[in-house]
């Protein structure tokens, strides 16, 4: 929220330096040749997030872009997760269908739709800050190449598939336990050897 106010900053102090470059006052002039902000211009419909009670998770759903150029998306963020990859899914050496970041982002052809999908491209979430329930709805911001945003909220659904491997980021997963130190108490234990 506060990246998006601070680029509709930045596009009003543009449209200052417009109007008072063509030294008009008869309203906004069109400026032909800049695109419109990728974020004004790409939707998403049916996008869902996949209920989890902790460590990964993904959502979902269909990109629209009705405007005229290409929109990318770089990144994606959500305060469901601290950590999130925009992860495709592919076939490895073995014939395994694992999932893994893609490469310059998430393509949104203009005029078309990109569709995320289980088995196919999605917004990962790496590391859930709770647990997301059914009916739970989650907030994401998606930034494009030019940052520009689209925030959007996302209804949590039980879901048995997108189980995909991960294996993009190498970083070994789990067997960290809770943090809580072992119990010193057996090391120090007096020893009783010479009682009888
Ligand atoms: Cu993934």
């Amino acid at each position: 929220m506060r990246r998006f106010t601070a680029r509709l900053g930045v596009l009003a102090g543009a449209a200052v330096l417009v109007l008072a470059g063509c030294g008009s006052d008869s309203g906004p002039t069109p400026v032909e040749q800049t695109p419109r902000p990728a974020g004004d211009v790409v939707t998403i419909e049916n996008a869902w997030v996949k209920a989890a009670p902790d460590g990964m998770s993904a959502a979902f759903g269909d990109l629209h872009n009705s405007g005229s150029q290409d929109a990318t998306i770089i990144s994606v963020t959500s305060p469901a997760s601290p950590a999130m990859e925009l992860h495709e899914t592919v076939q490895n050496a073995a014939g395994e269908m694992v999932m893994q970041p893609r490469r310059g982002g998430f393509v949104v052809p203009a005029g078309a739709t990109l569709s995320l999908r289980p088995g196919g491209d999605h917004f990962m979430l790496m590391d859930l800050a709770g647990p997301i329930a059914a009916g739970d709805e989650v907030t994401f911001t998606v930034t494009f190449s030019d940052r520009s945003t689209l925030t959007f909220t996302a209804p949590a659904k039980d879901y048995s598939g997108a189980n995909e491997t991960y294996e993009g980021g190498g970083m070994p997963m789990g067997g960290m336990g809770s943090g809580t130190p072992a119990p010193a108490a057996a090391t120090t234990a007096p020893t009783t050897a010479d009682a009888r």
